[in-house]
């Protein structure tokens, strides 16, 4: 009899014990995109506030089980981080990397030199001394802060006009292009672990990828450190052009840099300046030829994105012993920039999750390829 309970009460811990291993199991199996893709690169995404403060539950959820990189969209920015000469702003920058060492991630600081998003002391300063002031504590005392915790940094961000000349920044008209090469130098020093990147939008296509493949070659021709080029990736599923992305992986890959692509989404929306004999200046006014799918996106605009991201994925896994990481620049529809840009108040559908966080056909597109 006693035997028996015995039996009994064990059968009642083992077998529920045994339910809960099979339940963890499958979900340990769930195929995301970071666990499908594992072998391949890093599956990131651009993180904001709310995400670093891990204020939306939903988002972290998607955040932790699909990814395996991190970027954060903004608040590392000089105008954020370093609002004043002797003032750094370092609470969400910390935060951000202790989520992205608590959950292993692959960690991607964006970024160190960039025309945009400057402190207004520095925005249109043509002190060459104090640009270059600002950029040589800027670099040291941000990269250095983070030495050894961030996996790769955006040295220099979007250096070059479209035709491939470099752009005429502020740091360009006061130190002029020797800044290129010293914010590389500063960073190696600052930290000598981090992969160290030049970031740029359209340099797949051919004019600015000269451009671009002429800061790669200087660099390297000087001895500096570069270690990738990050291609953002801000496309569209009426434009997407293969064979010049499929062309710059195999260009930048042939000067011994590994490629990444920074910032991926691509717009469903029409762009004013895909409106061929459109009044450039009226179409960025918002309106519903502009503003289309306000009530969701149509399926038949769910399928082409889907296709449009497949054969974009089937490129990267082709060329995958040439690229680093993919970044999605945001987490979900509601959170991409691209509802903003380049009109506001629009409805646009660029990423793999919808505004409720459900994943898409897209999603599926590219986990698919994985079998
Ligand atoms: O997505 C970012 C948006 O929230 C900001 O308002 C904007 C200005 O700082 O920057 C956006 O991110 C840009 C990135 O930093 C650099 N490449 C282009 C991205 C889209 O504009």
């Amino acid at each position: 009899m006693k035997k028996n309970i015995f039996k009994k009460s064990l059968l009642g811990i083992m077998l529920p014990a045994f339910f809960l291993a099979q339940i963890s199991c499958a979900q340990k199996s769930v195929k995301t995109l970071k666990t499908a893709y594992k072998k391949d690169f890093v599956m990131g995404v651009a993180i904001g506030t709310e995400h670093i403060l891990e204020k939306d539950a939903k988002a972290n959820e998607i955040i932790k089980s699909e990814f395996n990189g991190i970027t954060a969209e903004n608040i590392m920015k000089a105008e954020v981080i370093h609002p004043q000469w002797d003032k750094y702003n370092f609470d969400l920058s910390d935060k951000f990397i202790e989520l992205g060492q608590k959950n292993k991630m692959y960690i991607t600081g964006h970024t160190l030199v960039w025309h945009s998003q400057l402190p207004p002391f520095i925005r249109r300063n043509n002190n060459k001394d104090s640009v270059q002031t600002f950029m040589r504590n800027h670099i040291a005392t941000v990269a250095g802060r983070y030495a050894g915790k961030i996996d790769s940094w955006d040295v220099v961000n979007e250096a070059l006009e479209e035709d491939g000349t470099l752009r005429k920044s502020v740091y360009l008209k006061t130190l002029g292009e020797g800044y290129i090469q010293e914010a590389f130098e500063l960073a190696a020093k600052a930290d000598p672990k981090a992969a160290l990147y030049y970031n740029d939008y359209n340099i797949e296509q051919p004019a600015k990828r000269k451009g671009a493949i002429e800061i790669v070659k200087k660099l390297k021709a000087a001895g500096v450190k570069i270690d990738g080029v990050g291609i953002q990736g801000h496309w569209s599923i009426n434009t997407l052009n293969l064979q010049e992305i499929e062309d710059a992986i195999v260009d930048f890959s042939k000067l011994g840099v590994k490629v990444a692509f920074t910032e991926l989404d691509l717009t469903v929306l029409p762009n004013p300046w895909d409106m061929k004999g459109a009044d450039v200046n009226q179409s960025y006014k918002n309106s519903p030829q502009m503003n289309p799918y306000t009530a969701g996106m149509p399926d038949s605009v769910g399928v082409v994105l889907a296709q449009k991201y497949e054969d974009l994925f089937k490129l990267f896994l082709k060329h995958k012993d040439s690229i680093s990481r993919i970044t999605f620049w945001g987490v979900n529809d509601g959170h991409s920039w691209l509802n903003g840009f380049p009109i506001r108040g629009r409805v646009n559908y660029p990423l793999l999750f919808d505004r409720n966080y459900e994943k898409k056909k897209a999603y599926f597109s590219v986990l698919n390829l994985k079998k």
